[in-house]
């Protein structure tokens, strides 16, 4: 597949914020720290669209990288990341579980 187009459109914490186009959307879950976002540059061919880091608990937010105006792929933040606090990987989970049940996409 020739990517001629992959772009950040959409930063998101609650379903309100989600696109709504009704494109097909690939969401990218795993452990904090495995190298989620660097997949996504390197599938992409982009080297610097999705940020990383050598410590975990980088990617924080639901980020909808938008691709030939086709599809998304999703980053979002990495499970069992112990050194944030309980509240902040509740919250987490909670984001994640709510795009889970809630869209259609
Ligand atoms: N050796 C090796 N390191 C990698 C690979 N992919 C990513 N990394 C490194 O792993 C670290 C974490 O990469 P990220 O892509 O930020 O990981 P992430 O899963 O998005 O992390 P969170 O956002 O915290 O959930 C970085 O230092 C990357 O350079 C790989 O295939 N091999
Ligand atoms: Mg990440």
């Amino acid at each position: 597949m020739i990517i001629k187009d992959a772009n950040l459109d959409v930063i998101a914490t609650r379903r309100s914020q989600y696109p709504d186009e009704g494109k097909p959307e690939f969401l990218l879950v795993g452990r904090s720290n495995v190298g989620k976002s660097s997949f996504i540059n390197s599938i992409l061919s982009r080297n610097n669209l999705a940020y990383t880091s050598s410590k975990p608990g980088k990617t924080q937010t639901l980020n909808f990288y938008s691709v030939n105006h086709e599809f998304y792929l999703i980053d979002v933040p990495g499970y069992g990341y112990a050194s944030t606090d309980k509240k902040t990987q509740n919250k987490f989970g909670l984001m994640i579980e709510e795009y889970l049940e809630k869209d259609k996409n």
